[in-house]
């Protein structure tokens, strides 16, 4: 008898730790593709989304179906910060691990040339009020499907998920929502917070606290560049501190140049796995200088490069041929930070150059 009320013990504590299953109808956004028409069960709360492809230029073939969501932003016209909600089939449980994947795509061709960067981002409210930010894409910059996990822990019991695209850099973007998977709720052992990362002396220190932590807890670093797939850094184990909150470090010791995104994906003793959220880091090269992009590229005529400055300077922007003949050259003063700079390639013979400022080498293609 006492072995048996141990088993059943054992069973309700491990039946506890899986939560239960939340869904928003329709998370496939399928639908009849329309300009300015949200799928079915998903209801606009700022500026007109579509149903797509084929509105407005776009032809990416949905990831799941047929049709996804398309919204955009054109940082001229702030209304314009396209977003659209579905409801919960049952509200968010506060303070616990929610994750979903759901696939995301930088459409880049709304009206031919709506290609900056853009980051997706998704909130928890009520109705169409946009309450507490969930969840931030890194920025997306390809026109591929990309599926990303998406972990969260809502402050309140939300009955409205919401999805909104947000400048990253250029002036105009384009987001494609699809496939959302349906969340399911978790309750691991241990509980991550204050997820932290910092350039220190060419190395980026990230950090975050755990309580609850065991020697059996796996916490995996990863990285993205571009804002695309994250793939494992390194993984350090838990260190049996208990239920005191305790900081955790790890260092990447050979970050690379630019703008790269961090998260920590978490496994408790049980298994049970979160993510997160994201953080943003720039590491410059040691001329100061962080390359963001060039577009379009291929270039017709001129294109615009993004770079990052660590402080006000004077740099030289070099045009180097296949060769790696300068065929032009040219002072420039950069602010500190984000810098647009108009690069005009008109009277150039078609082919391939190569951009060059400090430490950065981009490949560029002329006239195709
Ligand atoms: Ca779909």
């Amino acid at each position: 008898m006492k072995n048996f009320l141990v088993i059943s013990i054992c069973l309700l504590f491990f039946a506890g730790l899986e939560g239960q299953v939340i869904t928003v109808l329709n998370p496939s956004f399928e639908g009849s593709a329309a300009s300015s028409v949200s799928p079915p069960n998903w209801t606009a709360c700022g500026g007109s989304p579509d149903t797509q492809p084929p509105w407005w230029g776009v032809s990416l073939p949905a990831s799941n179906g047929s049709t996804y969501y398309g919204l955009v932003y054109l940082q001229s016209i702030p209304s314009s910060q396209e977003s659209g909600r579905a409801l919960t089939s049952t509200p968010l449980m506060p303070g616990t691990v929610h994750n979903m994947t759901v696939d995301l795509a930088n459409l880049q061709a709304y009206n031919g040339s709506w290609n900056g960067n853009c980051i997706a981002r998704l909130w928890g409210g009520t109705g169409c009020t946009m309450s507490q930010i969930l969840w931030s894409s890194p920025q997306l910059t390809n026109s591929t499907w990309n599926t990303h996990n998406v972990s969260f822990t809502p402050t309140s019991a939300w009955t409205s998920l919401i999805w909104q695209v947000v400048i990253g850099t250029g002036t105009f973007s384009s987001l494609g929502v699809d496939n959302m998977s349906q969340i399911t709720t978790i309750i691991l052992d241990v509980k991550v917070s204050d997820f932290q990362a910092e350039v220190n002396q060419g190395q980026v220190d990230l950090s975050w606290v755990a309580e609850g932590d065991h020697e059996d807890t796996r916490y995996y670093i990863e990285r993205a560049r571009s804002g695309q797939d994250f793939s494992e850094l390194g993984m350090i184990q838990g260190q049996n501190t208990g239920k005191e909150a305790s900081r955790h470090d790890y260092s990447d010791l050979r970050p690379e140049y630019g703008t790269s995104w961090y998260r920590l994906h978490t496994v408790d003793r049980n298994g049970e796995e979160s993510w997160s959220p994201i953080v943003e880091v720039t590491v410059f090269d040691p001329s100061g200088l962080s390359f963001g992009y060039i577009m379009p590229n291929p270039i017709i005529d001129q294109a615009n490069l993004n770079i990052l400055a660590e402080s006000a300077r004077l740099a030289e922007i070099q045009l180097l041929d296949s060769r790696g003949r300068m065929v032009h050259q040219q002072q420039v003063m950069l602010d500190k930070g984000e810098n647009q700079l108009n690069l005009d390639f008109s009277g150039f013979q078609s082919g391939i150059y190569f951009v060059k400022m400090g430490a950065i080498v981009q490949r560029v293609v002329v006239g195709w």
